[in-house]
């Protein structure tokens, strides 16, 4: 058995000039994701579901466990020492972790707490995703364009599923690992080495309820999934969580195409690119997979905002393919 802790260590190695402060920043969020998971786990008992009463920048309610989660992670990466900026989806504006140990930190994170915030409630699964970049300002405190960077500048990226189990995904560039946790021993432990997408799925998630919104291109690809024909086998099935990182793991480990699209109200989509799209992207494409917004690389794309959205098409890469096709034909 191979914890996280012992792994991150032994991949130290493909980083020859490596001195462990990436390595230590995964583990801070490693212990983050297992104090938020312990959260979770209890939430039913615990008066810590429903909102915190609190609008979020995305003119959102807050869960409570939205704002728990958010100070947990931001509060070990303060005290972690190698991290000396946060972006999150619950700060309007980036969070200086001014503290003598981070304020000259290497690196920069960008991080939704906890996604698929609608599910907290009724006891299905969420997420957290995020994205590790070097910071482009010396030293000091972080500076906001320390963020502002495109997805190809991610030195780690990865998510935590809070689902029937809890898993940490992540990838440094080098392939993508998942470790589960181990409520016994409170450890995460290697049992995903090495993940690769199907090159392509039997499996479609998008919100269809919006249907009537959808470009012309995927509402064509969508009728497409539902043809029936044996050599393809369609009709494909639809599943849709609603929580984006429970919705991508499934098709990770299965083959599948995840569309959040743009709407005549929502141009770029509803997902935010920065601490969303950017990481599970990164992770798709390091297991073989495709991430594009119907046109155009996800990690590509020239970050300007820290809450900027956009839409995305990600999954298997021959659906992500066809879906881009239908999207070049008709919308
Ligand atoms: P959140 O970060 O506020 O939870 O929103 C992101 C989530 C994704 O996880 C999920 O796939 C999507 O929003 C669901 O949105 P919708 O209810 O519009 O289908
Ligand atoms: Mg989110």
């Amino acid at each position: 058995m191979i914890t996280l802790g012992q792994f991150i260590i032994k991949k130290q190695s493909d980083f020859p000039y490596a001195k462990g402060e990436l390595s230590r920043l995964l583990r801070d969020i490693g212990i983050a994701a297992k104090i938020v998971n312990r959260e979770i786990n209890k939430a039913g008992l615990a008066d810590i579901l429903g909102d915190s009463g609190v609008v979020n920048v995305q003119g959102e309610t807050q869960k409570k466990l939205d704002v728990y989660a958010n100070e947990q992670f931001i509060s070990a990466l303060s005290s972690g020492g190698e991290c000396c900026l946060v972006a999150s989806e619950e700060n309007e504006e980036v969070v200086l972790l001014n503290t003598d140990v981070s304020k000259n930190a290497k690196y920069v994170v960008a991080i939704d707490p906890l996604d698929g915030s609608s599910n907290i409630d009724v006891n299905v699964a969420v997420g957290t995703t995020f994205s590790i970049y070097r910071r482009k300002s010396t030293d000091g405190n972080g500076v906001l364009e320390d963020i502002l960077q495109k997805g190809t500048e991610q030195v780690a990226a990865g998510y935590v599923i809070y689902g029937s189990s809890t898993m940490l995904v992540y990838t440094t560039g080098k392939g993508v690992n998942g470790f589960t946790l181990d409520p016994s021993i409170g450890e995460f432990c290697l049992s995903h080495a090495d993940i690769k997408i199907p090159e392509t799925g039997t499996i479609y998630s998008i919100n269809e309820g919006n249907y009537v919104h959808f470009p012309e291109g995927v509402k064509k690809y969508i009728k497409y999934c539902q043809v029936e024909d044996d050599a393809t086998q369609r009709p494909y099935t639809s599943r849709y969580i609603g929580s984006m990182v429970a919705d991508l793991h499934r098709n990770l480990i299965k083959g599948g195409i995840y569309i959040y699209p743009s709407t005549a109200s929502a141009p770029k989509g509803k997902l935010r690119l920065v601490y969303e799209c950017n990481p599970l992207a990164f992770i798709i494409e390091q297991a073989g997979g495709r991430a594009t917004n119907g046109y155009e690389r996800i990690l590509d794309i020239d970050v300007t905002e820290i809450h900027q959205r956009e839409s995305i098409f990600i999954g298997s890469t021959k659906m992500v393919l066809l879906a881009e096709e239908y999207m070049a034909q008709y919308s």
